[in-house]
């Protein structure tokens, strides 16, 4: 049979590298050339990497297979729709497919779910036959013996910076919410034996080598096996790992002893609560700084990969961040808005929250937005995500980080080669900004100290100041800004808070609620000065101030007052609810 395998485009042009890009700095999956080596060698294969090729269209194919990841499935069901309407038996395979057979169905012939060694085979004998199925399930995953050595003859000759990827491992116990990795290859690190592996790698052109592995050192006592085992290649190499393997000091010794030169890593965030919040628990921001360092002081490059959009992110996120890497001298950074994939349980819990904006798959990129965040809107998402990208690859930031005391020339050109690579690819992406509010967001949560202005004794450490925290909750109806308060409020506190309120109401012009609930002291006098000091934004602006949570005492003297008709008091504990007039 011919059989035609395909690895579709992007349908959106922001991702799709130009084919000069992917020969500079990309390298393929191996998703259509293990494929290929699975199948029988009476059959013709021909393989399509759109990144690079064109598809012959025209050419009659028996069989068509195409590998499918969410964000190419629009492209992928076109890509299928043309060649079964030209009589071809079209296969869809790959993570989209898996999560969403019934979809893929109404396009394609068959689906394949989940890994195809042990199923393709048959498959193409059910072709033979005229006995086709509508979806190949295993019922279990394949052996790790299993994995053959990938076709890369099918590659295009020159058209990658290599094509010398290789997977050793598969699976992860970790369970992200957001990756679709333990869902698909299950939730155990799977091991290919490692001789297998060094045999395939020795026989690869060229110095360097990429494992596709989406965690290399998920398990260590393999890890550190394997890499004593390549230690004698001479190769160099890069993969994907996670922060804690700085955390081993001997694993990183060996890592880098084989020719380890750079490891992707899902930073994600750099807040504590977004990673408890998506059960990415095992990343430590308090140890971020000294695990950057152990990979640095071994001479292994580093990627982060970023995500922004969780639920504990808000309009100060982007430029936070991107300072954080910086300051870190974090050599690459590859920033996406959160996306909920199909077959993860992010995509679950914002299907349950009905947060959902689009179900466009051609969207589900990593560049557009396709969910109600919580703390902005999805343009202010989507344009600060752009943002990072052209702040972190601009000139100044670019030479704020390569240029590192004692770092040798070779390394300092692969990485400034690197970043030169990834600017011209953010280039294309839409002009990014930062709202007003973004670049005052984190000055205006600063602790707002006592101090011994006009008193006769000096304010000590330890006198308790005011904790400000801000958000903002996009997913109610009313767009406010909500101003948490715990500590003290007196009267000298008052006055710096005030200001910042002031800033608040005139750069967002948004209604302000004020919670009260943790505040251990507040007298009526700080108030009375908090409402003075504010008065004018408000009235300008036109927009409301509510005092939420305020004790009884407080409450009733405040009823007392002849309060501004824009504030609104809201009794502790109580329905009682107090508008000025
Ligand atoms: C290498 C890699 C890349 C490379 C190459 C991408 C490319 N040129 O397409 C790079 C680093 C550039 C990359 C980028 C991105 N990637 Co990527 N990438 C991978 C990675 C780590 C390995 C892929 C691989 O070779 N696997 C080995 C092969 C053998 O496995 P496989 O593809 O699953 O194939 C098996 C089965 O799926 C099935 N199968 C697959 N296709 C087909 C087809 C047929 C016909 C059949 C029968 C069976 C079948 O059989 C195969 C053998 O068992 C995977 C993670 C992973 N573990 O797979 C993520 C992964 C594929 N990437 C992912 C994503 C989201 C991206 C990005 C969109 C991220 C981003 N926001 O920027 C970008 C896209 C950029 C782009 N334009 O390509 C997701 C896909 C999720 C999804 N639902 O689509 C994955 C799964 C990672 C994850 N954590 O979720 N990626
Ligand atoms: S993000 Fe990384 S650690 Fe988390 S489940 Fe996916 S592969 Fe595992």
């Amino acid at each position: 049979m011919r059989i035609l395998l395909v690895s579709p485009e992007y349908a959106d042009s922001r991702l799709q590298f130009t084919k000069k890009e992917v020969r500079a700095f990309w390298f393929p999956r191996l998703s259509c050339v293990t494929i290929a080596a699975l199948t029988p060698p009476e059959h013709e294969v021909l393989f399509i990497d759109e990144a690079v090729d064109h598809i012959p269209l025209d050419e009659h194919f028996d069989v068509v297979g195409v590998s499918v990841m969410t964000a190419m499935a629009q492209r992928a069901y076109d890509i299928a729709d043309h060649f079964r309407g030209r009589g071809a038996k079209v296969v869809l395979g790959g993570m989209h497919p898996t999560a969403l057979p019934d979809e893929g169905l109404a396009h394609a012939d068959a689906v394949v779910i989940g890994e195809a060694e042990e199923l393709w085979g048959p498959l193409l004998d059910d072709v033979a036959c005229g006995t086709l199925r509508q979806v190949y399930k295993g019922d279990r995953f394949p052996p790790m013996e299993k994995i053959p050595i990938p076709q890369r003859d099918l590659f295009q000759p020159g058209a990658y910076m290599t094509t010398n990827c290789v997977q050793a491992t598969r699976g992860c116990p970790y369970g992200c919410d957001f990756c679709t990795v333990t869902e698909f290859f299950g939730g155990k690190f799977r091991l290919r034996p490692i001789d297998k592996v060094v045999q395939e790698v020795e026989r690869l052109p060229g110095k360097f080598v990429v494992f596709v592995d989406d965690n290399i050192t998920g398990h260590r006592k393999y890890a550190k096996e394997l890499f004593k085992a390549l230690a004698p290649l001479g190769k160099k190499w890069g993969s994907q790992t996670t922060l804690n393997m700085a955390d081993d000091t001997e694993l990183l010794a060996l890592a880098a002893g084989s020719g380890c030169s750079s490891m992707f890593v899902g930073l994600e965030t750099i807040n504590e609560n977004n990673l408890k919040s998506v059960n990415k628990y095992f990343n430590k921001v308090d140890k971020y700084r000294e695990q950057f360092q152990k990979f640095h002081d071994h001479g292994i490059m580093m990627n982060t990969g970023i995500i922004f959009g969780f639920d504990g992110d808000h309009e100060g996120v982007f430029e936070k961040t991107v300072d954080f890497l910086e300051r870190n001298q974090i050599e690459l950074a590859q920033f996406s808005v959160l996306t909920p994939l199909p077959g993860t349980r992010q995509l679950e819990r914002m299907q349950a929250e009905g947060r959902l904006t689009t179900l466009d798959w051609r969207h589900y990129d990593g560049v557009h937005c396709v969910f109600r965040p919580k703390q902005m809107s999805p343009e202010v998402l989507e344009a600060g995500c752009h943002w990072a990208w052209q702040a972190y690859y601009g000139i100044p930031s670019i030479a704020r980080r390569i240029l590192k005391p004692g770092e040798k020339l070779l390394e300092m050109a692969a990485n400034m080669y690197f970043n030169w690579a990834y600017r011209r690819m953010v280039n294309r992406l839409p002009k990014g900004a930062l709202t007003p509010l973004a670049r005052i967001f984190d000055r205006l949560q600063e602790e707002i100290r006592p101090t011994s202005m006009g008193q006769a004794e000096r304010v000590s450490e330890g006198t308790p100041g005011l904790q400000i925290q801000l958000g903002r909750d996009y997913l109610r109806p009313t767009n406010r800004v909500e101003v948490r308060l715990e500590g003290v409020l007196d009267e000298g506190l008052a006055h710096p808070l005030g200001e910042r309120i002031d800033t608040l109401v005139r750069t967002t012009g948004s209604d302000m609620l004020v919670h009260f609930g943790d505040l251990t002291t507040v007298t009526p006098k700080a108030v009375r000065r908090l409402l003075e000091g504010t008065r004018k934004a408000f009235e300008q602006r036109g927009v409301r101030l509510i005092l939420q949570d305020v004790d009884a005492p407080l409450y009733v003297w405040l009823s007392q007052l002849p309060v501004p008709s824009y504030v609104t008091v809201i009794m502790a504990n109580s329905e009682a609810t107090a508008t000025g007039d």
